[in-house]
């Protein structure tokens, strides 16, 4: 199955909108959405006919009644989904990695950066980047992954 996953929104809907018109989009059949702001991934429920799983990033506090850490399976892999900013990103993702780890999961997804990032090993971590403000390229950025049972999932990033 193919998910999107998208990030670091912070209110920015026209952006989830341009998102949505992409191509690759159409064939996402799940999206998860890793935090900032709790309010674009209920827009994002609103506006596509597909589960949208959602966790809450450093600006949802202390509104959002979303958890901080999610572990979903999808596709025949388990996915450890969070904002980041609790596993301190910003320096390493060493954290995450162990936290992905201890749950067994098989991928970690996190955002907050505003900074793609892809890295495989025992644990495939990824990060779309924002999608309405990178710090990385003029244009923003989104994920899409094909999940396939006992296989590395094919991930490609697309900017808007
Ligand atoms: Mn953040």
């Amino acid at each position: 199955m193919k998910i999107g996953i998208v990030s670091d929104s912070h209110g920015n809907t026209s952006a989830l909108d341009t998102m949505l018109q992409h191509p690759a989009s159409a064939e996402v059949e799940a999206w998860l959405f890793a935090g900032d702001i709790a309010m674009d991934a209920e827009y994002l429920e609103m506006v596509t006919d597909v589960p949208v799983v959602k966790v809450a990033g450093n600006n949802d506090w202390p509104m959002s009644r979303l958890e901080d850490t999610v572990i979903t399976e999808l596709g025949g892999h388990r996915i450890l989904l969070t904002h980041g900013h609790l596993y301190g990103v910003t320096f390493s993702t060493q954290n995450l990695e162990l936290a992905a780890r201890e749950q067994e999961a098989d991928i970690a997804v996190y955002g907050h950066t505003h900074v793609a990032d892809l890295s495989t090993g025992e644990v495939m971590i990824l990060n779309p980047g924002s999608v309405a403000r990178p710090r990385d390229a003029s244009r923003g950025s989104f994920m899409v992954a094909e999940l396939v049972p006992d296989q590395e999932p094919a991930v490609k990033l697309i900017r808007i």
